[in-house]
């Protein structure tokens, strides 16, 4: 059996930033407004007044300055505090495959491949947009891929487990050439108005083309020497959105359709989980966490990327070792580990190996192992 490699991959970046102050500045206005309008109440002390955000909390807490949106104006008008999203009709390109397909056409092209190459195609994000048809399959169509496509969702986890079912296809011989697209646009189901988690996420686009080895013919290809995953169940991270919410008659915009999550269990309980489950697959390789060049961590916070590298390996956490990009894309969900590896692995040297890992709601945890070619 031929081995098994990551031969491209490609990043979509969002035509909108929004910065640490024009958030906090919206959001303020929006507690601003909120307070005057439930004036009565706060006085009367049945209901609680909100507080105001601040850049120098968010920065200090998580590590980030901005985040790409899909688009601003909603999310920062203190009256609506979501994205204005045009709708789109049944015979356009929706908007998650579109921005699918633009990541993907990238990592097509560093792989020198055309959607004839691809024979499967995995779009696993932690939001989709729609029931069906699978927005893989709508991609499928776009890009002109044969073979089958399919839908998945393991929240942060989606990239690694949607990595490890390309390298199994491959294997198994269900597939030769696997496009993985981790398209997120978590700002439509972000809690704009939760001044606990208003600033965390980005919207972006990953994807990665996972072939058989001898099919490969790009300048850079890392051979998969392994990969893990593990789930374990926690209602620390939730989201109660889904295709039940009407039957069960429950309010559509009410705060539990929206992400919520205890982030300092989270950060606590996921820490061990993660740096255990490196360490355990690495182990299984016959490899220390010292051998490891550099690790391509989920971007949720910076604290917990520089405990979980500085738990495995005893060392200084330079950005080297452990590359930060959500000082500028924010939390992407699936994407992070992949824009890290994606913008932050040319420079490394053949037989180098590195480590690519997710980590988020499930919990889930997976990690893929690479070694340069
Ligand atoms: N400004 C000012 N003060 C604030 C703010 C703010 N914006 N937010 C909270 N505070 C206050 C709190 O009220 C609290 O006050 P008090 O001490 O009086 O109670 C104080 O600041 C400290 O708050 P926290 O304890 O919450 O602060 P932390 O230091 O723990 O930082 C973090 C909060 C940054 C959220 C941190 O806990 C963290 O990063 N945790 C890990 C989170 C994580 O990794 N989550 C992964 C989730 S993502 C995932 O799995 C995929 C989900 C699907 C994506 C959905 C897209 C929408």
């Amino acid at each position: 059996m031929s081995a098994v490699v990551i031969s491209g991959t490609g990043l979509y970046q969002p035509p909108y930033t929004i910065t640490n102050a024009e958030l906090v500045e919206a959001f303020n206005a929006y507690v601003d407004l909120y307070n005057a309008e439930h004036a009565a109440e706060i006085e009367a002390g049945t209901l609680t007044a909100l507080g105001h955000s601040s850049v120098e909390f968010i920065e200090k807490a998580s590590g980030i300055q901005q985040r790409y949106v899909m688009e601003k104006s909603g999310i920062l008008d203190p009256t609506r505090m979501y994205p204005r999203l045009k709708p789109r009709g049944d015979d356009e390109l929706s908007i998650l495959a579109e921005i699918g397909v633009e990541a993907a056409k990238k990592a097509m092209a560093a792989a020198g491949k055309t959607g004839a190459d691809i024979d499967a195609v995995i779009c696993s994000c932690s939001n989709l947009q729609r029931a069906y048809p699978a927005i893989a399959i709508e991609i499928q169509n776009a890009i002109g891929a044969k073979g089958y496509g399919y839908d998945m969702n393991v929240a942060c986890s989606a990239a690694t487990f949607g990595l490890e079912q390309a390298v199994n296809a491959i294997k198994s011989g269900s597939a030769k050439c696997v496009l993985v697209i981790n398209p997120e646009i978590t700002s439509g189901h972000q809690e704009w108005r939760d001044r606990d988690c208003h600033f965390i996420f980005g919207d972006v686009a990953t994807a990665t083309i996972v072939e058989r080895a001898d099919t490969a013919t790009s300048s850079e290809q890392w051979e998969v020497l392994g990969s893990k995953l593990a789930t374990q169940f926690s209602n620390n991270i939730r989201n109660n959105f889904g295709y039940l919410n009407r039957s069960e008659d429950s309010d559509p915009t009410a705060r539990d359709k929206t992400f919520r999550q205890e982030g300092r269990k989270v950060f606590k309980e996921v820490v061990p989980i993660a740096a255990a489950h490196i360490e355990s697959e690495l182990t299984e390789l016959g490899l220390a966490a010292t051998d490891v060049r550099r690790y391509w961590l989920h971007q949720a916070n910076l604290s917990m990327n520089q405990l979980i590298v500085k738990r495995l390996t005893g060392g200084e956490v330079t950005p080297d070792v452990a590359p930060l990009i959500l000082d500028e894309y924010a939390n992407t969900s699936s994407a992070g580990s992949i824009i890290a590896f994606h913008l932050h692995k040319s420079d490394l040297a053949s037989g180098d190996v590195g480590v690519i890992c997710s980590f988020g709601a499930g919990y889930s945890v997976g990690c893929v192992v690479v070694r340069k070619r």
